[in-house]
């Protein structure tokens, strides 16, 4: 903010404004009459001013630059100068403070103290759940003793790894939201869902009687890995018209990798069961019906599913999915913009978690993408077509077995290991890293999940490993 040339009232104000915002340094407050307007780091401020000026007079008003999103400039550099705006600066201190707070997204009172939101959103950020990084990271876990990734049964899992805490259906929801959602800290509930009809009445033989011969959009890869990084090498295409934004370019830290996007195949549901549970064994491939809208693709069977009741109230639903495969599938570690409950149905689901203060050691940042293709009648994958996109979620670190020459930093990273079983619910928190191990239930030969995927509580902006969490509404 700055004010011109200054009268009596308005010098007041403007020494007033200076001591409110003494601790924002987000906030400049200076004066056009004293030479240059500087930064607090000391830089000139550059600005322009909005073409369509008001009439209000020189020595009375005052000029706002709004706050311009920052976060994002660690990939994306704001290059247009701040555009200020005229007001009157001889309004009341508390409209003055109200707007500045508006336009600079601070929470200050007239008196200098944090008003109300501010205090409430300093509180809840400076109580988010961290784990302590001295103690259980990758390397002491992982690396330097037993691997329990590797193995293929979900009841290996060696008690030192950190666990998920479990909760059950007997806490309430207003411990839930504080205990939990409030500091974003990931929680199984144990038996959250054993009460859906979809427990009891989605067998395969039921999909097939409710879902007929719909024709269903699927993923398809080799061996069950979906989604991991690997050498651009192995592709045959080049990027020759990979027209991403060169700031985005320029900070491509791993353009010699890719993730690589499954293939895809619209199957009619029966067809795609029977390479689920086996029934079908013509094709080598891992077939996944994975985050597919329930409501947009099987409206008949929503009725069979609930909300959990703990946020039903308190988050907006955007997404409700299922994650229907024969449960030798891995999905490769990334994190979602939501907060997610993850709801299993049958067989089971190991994931390992970590959470966003990993995301300089899991090296968050754009990673250019790749599809696989695959020729049904040869019955082989191709790498073939390099994509002019990028991922913005995907970690480049393999965990199963992580190149530390090139990613030093993971050995310092803190995995949670969670399992989930039939009638389980994760919540697990938006930006939460997380690789999913599943494995199938003996019987029906599958794996069957649903997920609720919800606005989040705390968002950030993305790729960006500084970025730190913040409100949607309040910023
Ligand atoms: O179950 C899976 O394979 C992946 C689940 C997942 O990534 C999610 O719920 O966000």
């Amino acid at each position: 903010m700055a004010n011109h040339q200054p009268i009596p009232s308005v010098v007041q104000r403007f020494n007033q404004l200076i001591q409110i915002y003494a601790q924002d340094k987000v906030v400049l407050i200076a004066r056009f009459d004293q030479a240059i307007l500087k930064w607090s780091n000391g830089d000139t401020v550059k600005y322009r001013m909005n073409e369509k000026v008001n009439n209000l007079s020189n020595t009375t008003s005052i000029t706002i630059f709004p706050k311009r999103k920052i976060d994002r400039t660690c990939l994306m550099s704001v290059n247009h100068l701040p555009i200020g705006e005229y007001y009157n600066g001889q309004e009341e201190i508390h409209s003055l403070v109200d707007l500045i707070n508006t336009k600079c997204q601070v929470f200050r009172s007239p008196n200098g103290n944090l008003n109300s939101i501010g205090m409430k959103r300093k509180w809840l950020l400076e109580n988010l759940y961290s784990p302590n990084h001295h103690n259980a990271t990758f390397s002491d876990q992982i690396i330097q003793s037993h691997h329990p990734l590797h193995s293929q049964t979900a009841n290996k899992t060696k008690t030192s790894y950190r666990k998920c805490k479990v909760i059950d259906n007997t806490t309430t929801a207003s411990e839930f939201i504080h205990s939990f959602l409030l500091k974003s800290q990931p929680v199984i509930i144990k038996g959250a869902i054993k009460h859906w009809p979809a427990i009891t009445k989605w067998s395969n033989d039921y999909f097939k009687s409710k879902i007929g011969n719909k024709r269903i959009h699927i993923k398809l890869t080799e061996k069950g890995e979906f989604e991991g990084c690997e050498s651009v090498a192995n592709w045959k295409s080049k990027r020759a018209n990979f027209k991403i934004p060169e700031a985005v370019r320029q900070q491509l830290q791993f353009d010699d990798l890719v993730v690589v996007r499954p293939a895809t195949a619209e199957l009619p549901f029966p067809e795609f069961l029977k390479f689920v549970t086996g029934e079908n064994s013509t094709h080598q491939f891992s077939a996944y019906l994975e985050y597919t809208s329930i409501k947009d693709y099987m409206p008949q069977l929503v009725q069979d599913v609930q909300e959990i009741s703990f946020v039903k109230d308190f988050l907006q639903l955007k997404h409700l999915n299922i994650w229907l495969s024969d449960g030798h599938t891995l999905g490769k570690l990334h994190f979602d913009p939501y907060d997610n409950f993850l709801c299993q149905l049958s067989g089971k689901k190991r994931l390992t978690l970590f959470d966003p203060h990993d995301n300089t050691r899991l090296y968050e940042g754009h990673i250019p993408e790749a599809m696989l293709e695959y020729d049904w009648d040869k019955k082989k994958f191709y790498r073939q077509n390099l994509l002019e996109s990028t991922s913005m979620v995907m970690s480049p670190v393999d965990i199963l077995k992580p190149n530390l020459q090139r990613f030093p930093k993971f050995t310092k990273a803190v995995p949670y290991v969670c399992e989930i079983s039939p009638g389980d619910a994760l919540f697990m928190p938006a930006f939460w890293w997380h690789e999913v191990q599943s494995f199938p239930d003996k019987k029906e030969k599958r794996n069957l999940a649903v997920n609720f995927w919800y606005e989040p509580f705390f968002t950030r902006e993305f790729p960006c490993p500084t970025s730190k969490a913040y409100f949607k509404d309040l910023i």
